[in-house]
C-alpha cells in the first residue's frame, strides 16, 4: 500500500535516546515505515540495555532479563523470537501457549529451613496456594474501584493474620507457616521489584495484564533477539559511549552545515557533541528520570510529568550466579527456598542491612539443562538489601552465601562455588535500579502521563518533538521487555500518524 507521508517528512531527523528493546522496536519501526533519518544515542557499549546475556560456567546468564512472561500470541516477544525462530520446541507448543499461571509458574521447590532441616511439601505447598489465592485476590480491587487498605503488603497482611486466626495448628506449625508465607513475600518484592510489598499499590496491582503461557527462556540467550533486532537495522545507526546530556526542545535550531531547515530539538551529549533533530524518541529508564528530569530536558518537563516520575516506582532486582564443581541439591529440584523459622510477614522489624542482608534471598532458582549450563544457582534479592550487596566485593557476597548454604542445608562440608558473576543494577548510572512499579500514589494514569509527548497537549498543526517509550511507560505490561518492545513501536506509530493527513487517516478507520 502507498503511504501518504511525503518525501519532507519522510526526512525528519529523528534521534532515538537509549538502545534497549524500546529504542530498538522504535529504529525498526521507523525505518520500515520509510523514514530515512534514524539514530540511536546509547550511553553503554552494547545494546540490550536491560537485556543482557554474559558468559557464564558452561553457557550463558542472564543479568538483567531473562523469561518471556506469558509466552504466547498476545506477547510481541514471543511473536517476534518465534519469527526468528529462537525458541524451543516445548516453549512453542500450543500446550505450552495456553496455560495460564497468573504470574506464579509452577517449579519444583525444596524448602530448607533455618535450623539446618527439610520442609515436607505437605507442610509447604498448601502455604503456596494459600499466598497464590491471596496473590489473585489482591488482583480483583482494580475491577473493583474501591480498596481497603492503600498498599497491596497492607492487604496481605490482614487477609494472612486472619486466616492464622483460624489454623487449628500449634505454636511452633503455625510460626513455620508464617516464616513459608515470609518467603513469598521476598519473592512476590522480586516480582514487582520492590523494597516492601508495603510500597505497592493495592488497587492497580490488578491492572498489570498476566498473559497465558509457561514463562520461557532463550537457548541461545535474551542476546539472541537483541542480535536479530540488531541485524535487521543499517550497521551504524547506533553511537555507543554517547550519554545524551540535555535535550532542548521547543526551540529553533540550525544544523552546523548550514542547512535552510531549522530543527526545534538540539540534543546535547555528555562529549559537548549538539545534534539538531526534527523530533527524539526517549527511552532512558524511568530510574534515570528520576534522577535527572531536572537537568535533563529543557524547558523543563511540565508539573504533571515531574509528578507522575516521583511518584511511579522504580526499586532494585538484583542476581547472584553461583557456579559450583558438584551439585549438592536434588537434580530434581528447579528451586531451593530458604525459610527462616524466625520471620513472618507480621513482625514489621527490618534485618540489620550490614548484617543480614542475605535473608532478603528468597532462595535459588537452578538452572537448567545442565548440559547447557553446568551446575549453576541463581539467588535473586530485591529492595535496599539488593543495592547493599552491589557495595560488597564478589567474595564477600561469595562467602555470605556459603554460610547461608551450609547453614541451610546442615552440610558444613559444602565446596565453595568455582565462580560467581553478579548484577550491579543500582550502581549503573543510566539505569539506577530495575523496573517501575504502580507504588502507593500512584495509578495507570501516571504511566500514561509519563508516556505523553511533548509538547503538550499534542496537536496536528503542533508537531511532536520529544516521545517517550520503555517499560515505564506501557500501562499493563510495565517492567517488562514485551512492555518495553510495544512501547517503542507505539512512539514510532505515533510519529507515523502524527503525518499522515486527517483523510488518509480516516480511510485507515
Ligand atoms: C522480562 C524478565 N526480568 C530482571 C532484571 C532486570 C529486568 N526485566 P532499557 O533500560 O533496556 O534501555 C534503556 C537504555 O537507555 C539503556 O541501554 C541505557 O544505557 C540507555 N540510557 C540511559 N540514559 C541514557 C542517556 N542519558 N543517554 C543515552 N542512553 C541512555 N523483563 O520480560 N522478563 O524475566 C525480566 C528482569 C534483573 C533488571 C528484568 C524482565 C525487565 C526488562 O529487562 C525491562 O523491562 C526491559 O528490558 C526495558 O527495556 P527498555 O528499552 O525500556 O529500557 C502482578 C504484577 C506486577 C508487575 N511486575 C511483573 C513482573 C515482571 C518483571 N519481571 C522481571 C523479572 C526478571 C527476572
Amino acid at each position: 500500500m502507498a503511504r501518504a507521508v511525503s518525501r519532507r517528512e519522510l526526512d525528519s531527523r529523528i534521534v532515538i535516546v537509549g538502545c534497549g528493546i524500546a529504542g530498538l522496536a522504535a529504529a525498526q519501526r521507523l525505518l520500515h515505515q520509510g523514514f530515512g533519518s534514524v539514530q540511536i544515542l546509547e550511553a553503554s557499549g552494547r545494546s540490550g540495555g536491560r537485556i543482557w546475556s554474559q558468559g557464564f560456567a558452561r553457557g550463558l546468564v542472564e543479568i538483567g532479563a531473562q523469561w518471556i512472561h506469558g509466552p504466547s500470541k498476545q506477547n510481541a516477544i514471543f511473536q517476534l523470537a518465534s519469527q526468528h525462530d529462537l525458541l524451543d520446541e516445548e516453549a512453542m507448543s500450543e500446550e505450552n501457549q495456553a496455560l495460564q499461571i497468573d504470574g506464579h509458574p509452577p517449579n519444583v521447590s525444596t524448602y530448607y529451613s533455618s535450623s539446618g532441616r527439610r520442609i515436607e511439601p505437605e507442610i509447604a505447598a498448601p502455604v503456596e496456594e494459600l499466598y497464590s489465592a491471596l496473590s489473585l485476590k489482591s488482583r480483583e480491587f482494580f475491577q473493583s474501584k474501591t480498596e481497603p487498605v492503600r498498599s497491596l503488603g497492607e492487604f496481605l497482611k490482614l487477609e494472612i493474620a486472619r486466616c492464622a486466626e483460624e489454623w487449628k495448628d500449634d505454636e511452633e506449625m503455625c510460626n513455620l507457616k508464617l516464616a513459608l508465607l515470609n518467603v513469598e513475600f521476598k519473592l512476590e518484592c522480586c516480582i514487582s521489584g520492590t523494597d516492601s510489598l508495603d510500597l505497592v499499590a493495592l488497587q492497580p496491582f490488578g491492572e498489570y495484564v498476566l498473559l497465558p503461557g509457561i514463562d520461557c527462556v532463550f537457548p541461545g540467550g535474551f542476546k539472541s533477539l537483541i542480535d536479530a533486532m540488531m541485524k535487521s537495522l543499517p550497521k551504524d545507526v547506533v553511537s555507543y559511549n554517547k550519554p545524551v546530556k540535555c535535550i532542548h526542545w521547543n526551540g529553533s535550531f540550525k544544523a552546523s552545515d548550514a542547512q535552510e531547515h531549522s530543527y526545534s530539538v538540539l540534543v546535547e551529549c555528555e562529549d559537548g557533541e549538539t545534534i539538531p533533530a526534527d523530533h527524539v524518541i526517549v527511552t532512558v529508564p524511568l530510574g534515570f528520570l528520576k534522577e535527572h528530569y531536572r537537568t535533563f530536558i529543557r524547558p523543563p518537563l511540565p508539573a504533571s510529568k515531574i509528578n507522575s516520575i516521583q511518584k511511579l516506582g522504580f526499586g532494585t532486582n538484583n542476581k547472584i550466579f553461583l557456579e559450583f564443581e558438584e551439585p549438592f541439591w536434588d537434580p530434581e529440584s528447579q528451586l531451593i527456598r530458604l525459610v527462616w523459622e524466625d520471620e513472618s510477614p507480621l513482625l514489621s522489624a527490618r534485618p540489620d542491612l550490614q548484617k543480614e542482608w542475605f535473608r532478603k534471598i528468597f532462595g535459588f532458582i537452578v538452572l537448567q539443562p545442565v548440559e547447557r549450563h553446568g551446575h549453576v544457582l541463581l539467588a535473586v534479592l530485591a529492595g535496599e538489601e539488593a543495592n547493599f550487596m552491589e557495595s560488597l566485593s564478589d567474595s564477600e557476597v561469595k562467602n555470605c552465601l556459603m554460610q547461608v548454604i551450609r547453614r541451610f542445608t546442615g552440610n558444613p562440608a559444602i565446596p565453595l562455588p568455582k565462580s560467581i558473576v553478579r548484577s550491579k543494577w543500582y550502581s549503573d548510572q543510566h539505569i539506577r535500579g530495575s523496573y517501575s512499579y504502580t507504588a502507593v500514589g500512584s495509578s495507570g494514569d501516571d504511566i500514561d502521563i509519563i508516556a505523553q509527548p511533548l509538547p503538550l497537549p499534542a496537536t496536528k498543526a503542533q508537531p511532536l518533538q520529544v516521545l517517550f517509550a520503555g517499560e515505564a511507560t506501557h500501562r499493563t505490561f510495565y517492567s517488562t521487555t514485551h512492555g518495553a518492545l510495544e512501547s517503542g513501536r507505539r512512539e514510532a506509530d505515533r510519529l507515523n500518524n502524527h503525518y499522515l493527513p486527517v483523510t488518509s487517516m480516516n480511510a485507515k478507520i
